[in-house]
């Protein structure tokens, strides 16, 4: 059974003190040897635990009880066999000015795997449970100092591989997002609830929400929320990375093409054609943006079993590609074939970008532009050597403008990177669509609320307004212990 927690039910009135949950303990640090490692402790009773375990230097009767918070000591961690486990700084955080809102304390132990895992037992002995992964994060969450997409935005930063993906995590960390949905959702909120109160008056036959403003704010609500739906388009390339087939037929020097971007020789390369029979996919970061890079079997008939199930396969990722990098032989004219071929791609794939690679330039003595006759305008060909790297520039070049919108994450607006939140926008946009030709309608009042209170449960789910133990389970799953 999900248990429902609603934020703004367990708000805490202001002034009132913060909810301190059970004791927590974990390393916070990766494991392996390093000049420190930490490990911290969060929860009710931890001020008591740490004067258990830590003896301050200069100071026999120190206690954290009575220390101030933001403040650093040094002293050892004893165990309860009164062994010296480490020599520590132990740095002190009381409620609610600290990450989880609760009193933490951090120890900066030597770093080192036994002498942080036995820090961390003795932690344990006295009181501590071991934290689950993100629970640090999920009290600061539970304990309203940060939203569900700030939250989230700490595991994206954790793992981000990208400046994008960094920079984007951090506009949602500063509340990028979450004010824009606030706002959106108050907006609603308001609508909701003037119309809930018409229902109350029905008697009476009272209009406090004007239908046609009502309904001008509804596209405009609307309209922004088809805004960061759209941005999920890029915010998408910005987490997953931007799929980026490489194609042709057989023998042009797709694999070459792979190695030479990477710059090592993952795929196999020969003379022979039908060299590569399944897809590869490897990752490639171009000045900070994420490109996943798919090698595929040159498109060919072919009798053989295997190599046909590698075509149908290079076909499916074609069909999933953002961008296209098709490479042809430019030692010989652009054939019917290729032709053909580049015309059904463009026709599979309308939304994908697409480069024409004439390959093996380094062969040629000039440039040797193909015709492109019966090909739409715009497909421009780049004149390239897999082998020597001859125009290279201009392809790198073409595939950062593809990744174009870097200039909104850089100015730390918001964008959808998350696929939960792009579902609940894209849950919340046909609720209000509905709402919407209700109220073209004039239909019945309880039935347009209807309609605005899924919208609104949709909107709050993303923020964590609204939520439940599976979801949070869910995001915080994917963190790390500690964090
Ligand atoms: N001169 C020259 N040779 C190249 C270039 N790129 C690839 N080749 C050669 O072309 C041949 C085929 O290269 P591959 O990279 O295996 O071609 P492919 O498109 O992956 O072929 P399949 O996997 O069979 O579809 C190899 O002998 C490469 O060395 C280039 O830019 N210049
Ligand atoms: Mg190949």
């Amino acid at each position: 059974m999900n248990n429902f927690i609603c934020r703004e039910d367990s708000k805490h009135p202001p002034g009132a003190p913060l909810q301190q949950l059970e004791p927590i303990a974990a390393v916070a640090t990766p494991v392996g040897e390093g000049a420190i490692s930490i490990v911290r402790m969060s929860g009710e009773g931890i001020l008591n635990i740490g004067d258990k375990v830590f003896q301050k230097t200069t100071h026999p009767q120190f206690s954290f009880n009575v220390a101030k918070t933001h403040t650093a000591h040094v002293g050892n961690i004893i165990n309860q066999s009164n062994q010296m486990i480490d020599e520590v700084v132990a740095v002190l955080y009381k409620t609610p000015n600290s990450y989880t809102t609760e009193d933490s304390i951090e120890f900066n132990c030597h770093g080192g795997v036994i002498v942080t895992e036995t820090v961390l037992q003795t932690l344990l002995e006295a009181g501590c449970r071991l934290a689950e992964p993100g629970e640090f994060t999920r009290r600061a969450f539970l304990n309203g100092r940060i939203d569900l997409v700030q939250a989230e935005a700490i595991g994206e930063m954790i793992h981000a591989k990208t400046t994008a993906a960094y920079r984007s995590a951090m506009a949602h960390l500063k509340g990028a997002l979450s004010e824009k949905l606030s706002k959106l959702r108050e907006s609603l909120l308001e609508a909701c609830a003037l119309l809930e109160l018409e229902l109350d008056f029905s008697e009476e036959d009272l209009e406090f929400q004007n239908r046609d403003e009502f309904k001008h704010n509804l596209s405009a609500m609307l309209e922004e929320l088809e805004a960061l739906a759209d941005s999920f388009n890029y915010g998408k390339f910005v987490s997953e990375g931007i799929s980026t087939a490489i194609i042709g037929r057989p023998n042009a020097g797709k694999s070459t093409l792979l190695n030479a971007l990477l710059g090592k020789d993952r795929a196999i390369v020969s003379a022979i054609p039908g060299t590569t029979r399944d897809y590869i996919e490897e990752r490639f970061v171009l000045e900070g943006l994420l490109f996943r890079l798919i090698d595929t079997a040159g498109l060919r008939q072919s009798a053989d079993e295997l190599e046909s199930e590698g075509i149908k396969r290079s076909y499916e990722k074609i069909e999933e590609a953002d961008l296209i990098l098709y490479v042809h032989d430019g030692q010989n004219p652009l054939s019917e074939v290729e032709t053909e071929e580049i015309r059904q791609l463009q026709k599979r794939s309308p939304h994908a970008k697409f480069l024409l690679l004439c390959n093996k330039s380094d062969k040629l003595q000039s440039k040797n532009n193909p015709k492109l006759s019966g090909l739409t305008s715009g497909i421009k060909p780049i004149q390239i050597s897999a082998l020597t790297q001859l125009g290279f520039d201009e392809l790198k070049s073409e595939m950062k403008t593809v990744a174009s919108g870097m200039d909104a994450i850089q100015e730390g607006s918001a964008i959808v990177t998350n696929q939960r939140h792009a579902e609940a926008i894209r849950l919340a946009i046909e609720r209000l669509k509905v709402a919407q030709s209700l109220a073209k309608e004039d239909a019945e009042t309880e039935l347009i609320t209807s309609d605005l209170r899924d919208a609104l449960h949709q909107i709050g789910s993303i923020i964590g307004q609204v939520t439940t133990d599976d979801i949070l389970n869910h995001i915080f799953e994917k963190f790390c212990i500690g964090k």
